[in-house]
């Protein structure tokens, strides 16, 4: 009898401990315990190829991507002024047409019908005026938006953000483990079977319809969402998949999956960014997906789907969220 009360005390022990380690929540943030997961897939685009397994560090996510209200909470406490509310000015952008060189950012502009799909400039136009407060353009606002994430947002601005709060902006790799929330090497946030095939709700802010004129709303949303208006993943992350594109810190270059390190892998250097579609540019990575990502374009809200993204420049489709990582909490205490 004392022997199987003593088994049972144990087997407490043990669960409690592992809720303990798996999806614990403190200030927003979910501790991601450290582990090896397959990163990137063998069977979506080339340069999530190879599929490769790595290690990363416990750390502690964001639950959400960073609202609108965060984002005023540190605007109010910084007078911090974005990118896009500033003038780029010719020494910047020295090839720029004199139109371009007015503060403004990147909007999406729905095409009336079908439209050659390997030209983005047929649903993207640069807008006077748009920026975090008028994510569409100047005559937009964020009224009823506080809870929506923040957009219009470079990564520069992103960072600064974190910085403020204590944080940093995760690696590519944190962003991939935690969105995967201990379903590895799945197709999906939630397991392999396409959103559009399940019965229930939907699971994900994405775009239904035919991209890019035809968006039908299925899952509730022209736009941006509510953070957390979909379910959670493995982890208790909410929109790890849809709402809004979000920032991580590596460089890009689509090579990078064949000659990584095994080990918290930091994305190459500045330098060695190489995007082949633009020689020249240097660029960053964008995860997670947004509601404008279809299944009939990009299904940019796999966990594996990576896009390449000039630093400084920001659209109504991007936002980000903050880490913190074990060195910072160890110099904070
Ligand atoms: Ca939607
Ligand atoms: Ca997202």
């Amino acid at each position: 009898m004392k022997q199987l009360l003593l088994i049972n005390f144990v087997l407490l022990l043990i669960a409690f401990d592992s809720s303990v380690l798996f999806g614990f929540e403190k200030d927003g943030m979910v501790w991601i315990e450290g582990e090896k997961f397959w990163m990137g897939s063998d069977h979506h685009l080339m340069h999530e190829q190879p599929a490769h397994q790595v290690f990363v560090d416990s750390f502690w996510i964001d639950q959400y991507p960073v609202t609108n209200e965060d984002f005023a909470q540190f605007v109010n406490e910084t007078k911090f002024v974005t990118f896009s509310e500033k003038q780029p000015t010719r020494e910047e952008f020295p090839d720029a047409l004199p139109e371009l060189l007015v503060a403004g950012s990147i909007v999406f502009k729905i095409p009336e019908s079908e439209v050659d799909m390997r030209n983005h400039y047929n649903w993207w136009e640069y807008k006077k005026g748009a920026d975090w407060k008028h994510p569409e353009g100047s005559d937009s606002d964020i009224k009823g938006r506080n809870d929506h994430p923040v957009v219009q947002v470079t990564y520069d601005d992103a960072n600064e953000y974190c910085k403020w709060a204590g944080k940093e902006t995760p690696t590519e790799a944190q962003f991939e483990f935690a969105a995967r929330g201990g379903l590895d090497k799945k197709v999906y946030t939630w397991g392999d079977q396409p959103d559009h095939l399940k019965e229930k709700a939907k699971l994900a802010n994405t775009w239904q319809g035919d991209f890019p004129y035809e968006n039908t709303e299925e899952d509730g949303f022209y736009g941006t969402s509510p953070v957390g208006s979909f379910p959670s993943n493995g982890y208790g992350l909410y929109d790890m998949a849809g709402n809004v594109w979000e920032w991580v810190t590596d460089w890009y270059n689509p090579q990078y999956y064949s000659m990584s390190p095994k080990e918290n892998p930091p994305g190459v250097k500045k330098e060695e960014s190489f995007d082949p579609s633009e020689p020249g540019i240097h660029k960053r990575i964008i995860k997670g997906g947004s509601f404008l990502c279809a299944d009939n374009y990009c299904t940019g809200y796999r966990p594996s789907a990576r896009m390449a993204t000039e630093p400084k420049s920001s659209s109504n489709h991007t936002g980000f969220r903050c880490v913190k990582n074990q060195n910072q909490m160890v110099s904070k205490e």
